[in-house]
């Protein structure tokens, strides 16, 4: 089964591990083996009086040359599984993967964004990683790929190309705060048809409401969707930043430019606190902890997050 994977990775991953996996087995089992054999063989009641052994040469070259060959061994299938993914190629799919706590987004080259990650199937996918924040690592355990977002690193890439269509889980796997555990999203690999037309459908970009939607249901699903819930909680606990719950319509202090003042929690307010959020810093709380949504959050969608947080005083 494990020949078949779901990327081009897997099966050089699969061999070097199943290679090591094989090898360590073979040692646990004869070390012990010869652990009990000895226990028997030479013990006080069998063997009195034990033997002194001033050394072999021909016992110090087996036991030099083999464990040689087989570290040699291991080494080549790593390397042989390793080197495609650090070739990447010249052509592919060229998509931004941007990294922040606690989410993940995704641009594309014509400007779609998506916070899972659309690929099509058996086209190389060239991710240009970008860390807004702190250290982050995009890690796709069914394609056995991982590699580290470093903030301001030039060049930080990765590849892979996927060989089954389905939905995988992509993990934050470097620890970046409180919420680290929350930070994963899904990758989707279509067939490449249905791929370009998604891609294609600028359509989606524009929001588009239904007739007698719930407006705040909608808003509820961009707050999930963009991992607010992270640091703001429903439930008028404090996170890392002010409880939605019940504050629309109230006065809050703010500090601005340095002055405190009092400011109403109106539909200006969230809007400037979506996209330009160290403009006022609510007191008790830090700046620079809330990173912009300029171009990630439209003003349609700020709009239904509005009506979600205006419901939440219902
Ligand atoms: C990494 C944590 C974090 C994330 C993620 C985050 N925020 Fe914030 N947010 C804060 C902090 C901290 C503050 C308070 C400091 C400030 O005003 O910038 C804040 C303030 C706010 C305020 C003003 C609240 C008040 O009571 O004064 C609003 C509105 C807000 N955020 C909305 C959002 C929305 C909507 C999202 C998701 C699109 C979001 N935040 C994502 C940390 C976060
Ligand atoms: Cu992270």
């Amino acid at each position: 089964m494990y020949l078949t994977g779901a990327s081009t990775f897997v099966h050089g991953v699969d061999t070097a591990f199943m290679v090591i996996l094989g090898i360590s087995f073979f040692f646990l089992i004869g070390i012990t083996a010869t652990i009990i054999l000895f226990l028997v063989r030479y013990n006080k009641k069998k063997n009195p009086v034990p033997t002194q052994n001033p050394g072999s040469i021909k016992l110090e070259i087996i036991w030099t040359v083999i464990p040689l060959v087989l570290v040699m061994g291991m080494f080549y299938y790593g390397y042989v599984g390793w080197i495609p993914m650090k070739r990447i190629p010249d052509q592919g799919v060229q998509i931004t993967a941007n990294a922040r706590m606690w989410s993940f987004s995704f641009r594309y080259e014509n400007g779609r964004v998506s916070d899972k990650l659309y690929v099509p199937k058996d086209t190389a996918i060239i991710l240009n990683l970008n860390a807004e924040d702190v250290l982050h690592s995009l890690y796709i355990p069914a394609f056995r790929v991982k590699e580290d977002m470093v903030p301001g690193l030039p060049n930080n890439r990765m590849w892979f190309q996927a060989s089954k269509t389905g939905t995988y889980t992509i993990y934050c796997a470097e620890y970046c705060g409180l919420q680290h555990s929350y930070m994963y999203s899904d990758l989707v690999v279509m067939e490449p048809d249905e791929f370009w037309a998604w891609y294609a459908d600028t359509t989606a970009v524009v929001l588009d409401i239904p007739e007698g939607a719930d407006l705040a249901l909608m808003g509820r699903q961009i707050v999930d969707r963009n991992g607010c819930l992270a640091c703001h909680s429903l439930d008028g606990a404090t996170v890392i930043g002010p409880t939605f719950l019940g504050r629309f319509g109230e006065t809050v202090r703010v500090v601005t430019e340095g002055e405190e003042r009092e400011i109403v929690y109106d539909e200006e307010y969230v809007r400037r606190s979506i996209y330009d959020p160290d403009y006022d810093i609510t007191v008790g709380f830090r700046r620079g902890q809330m990173l912009s949504y300029e171009g990630m959050i439209t003003p349609d969608e700020v709009d239904l997050i509005i009506e979600f947080l205006k419901s939440l005083n219902q």
